[in-house]
C-alpha cells in the first residue's frame, strides 16, 4: 500500500489512496448506508445548539463516551462490517482504535465546519484514521482560527491518517460545494482514553 505525505509544517498527515479496491469500495458504501443507525446530531456552536449539516453516527465500545461540540454521545455497538474495517486500519496504522465517528454527506449540501479534533478524551497527540467512501469531497486545512487554507481532495476508498501535532496546529473542515455531487460516507476510527466527567447537577 502506498502512502503520500501531506505537506503540513507541524502536522503529520499521511494518506494511502488506494486502502481500498473500488468493488470493495462501492460495496462497502452500500453496506453501511443501511447498517449504521444514521441521527442527526445536535451540536453546540457558540453557545446555540444547532442540528448537524450531515447524518452521524457514533459507535464503539460502551466505555468510549464522547464529548464533542458541547454534547455527549454514547457508543451504538459495533458492526461486524465496521469490526473488520477497524481491525484493517489497525493494521495499517499499527494503532488500535476503540471507536468510530461515522459521517454520511448525502450530497454537496451537507457539510462539516472548522474544527479541530482535540478533545481530552482524544489525548495530547491523537492519531486519527479517515476512511472516505463514495463521492471526493476537498477536505481543507487552516492554520489555528484563520490561517490560510490549503485543500486535498478525499478519493473513494482511502485512508488518511491525522496524527502528531496536527489537531493542537489546525482546524479542519469539509466544505460545501455547489457542484453536483453523491453521496459521501466518511469513518474516523478513534481511541477514546477516558470519559470526560459528567457535570454536576
Ligand atoms: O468527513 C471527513 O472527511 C472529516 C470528518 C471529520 O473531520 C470528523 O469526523 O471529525
Ligand atoms: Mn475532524
Amino acid at each position: 500500500m502506498e502512502w503520500l505525505k501531506l505537506d503540513l509544517p507541524d502536522a503529520d498527515l499521511r494518506i494511502a489512496p488506494e486502502f481500498l479496491a473500488v468493488d470493495e469500495a462501492d460495496h462497502l458504501f452500500a453496506h453501511l448506508l443501511d447498517e449504521i443507525a444514521w441521527e442527526v446530531h445536535r451540536l453546540k456552536i457558540h453557545g446555540r445548539v444547532v442540528e448537524s449539516p450531515r447524518r452521524c453516527s457514533w459507535i464503539g465500545d460502551a466505555a468510549a463516551i464522547y464529548t464533542y461540540s458541547g454534547s455527549r454521545f454514547a457508543p451504538h455497538a459495533w458492526t461486524p462490517t465496521l469490526l473488520d474495517l477497524k481491525s484493517r486500519a489497525e493494521i495499517a496504522c499499527d494503532y488500535a482504535f476503540n471507536s468510530v465517528l461515522a459521517n454520511w454527506y448525502r450530497d454537496g449540501r451537507d457539510a462539516m465546519g472548522w474544527h479541530a479534533d482535540n478533545e481530552p478524551e482524544l489525548g495530547p497527540e491523537p492519531l486519527i484514521a479517515s476512511v472516505s467512501l463514495g463521492a471526493e469531497r476537498v477536505m481543507r486545512f487552516r492554520r489555528g482560527r484563520c490561517g490560510p487554507s490549503q485543500g486535498w481532495l478525499l478519493p473513494h476508498g482511502s485512508l488518511l491518517i491525522m496524527a502528531g501535532t496536527t489537531q493542537t496546529h489546525y482546524q479542519h473542515a469539509i466544505p460545501r460545494t455547489t457542484r453536483p455531487l453523491g453521496g459521501r460516507i466518511n469513518l474516523t476510527f478513534r481511541q477514546i482514553h477516558r470519559s470526560t466527567p459528567v457535570a454536576p447537577g
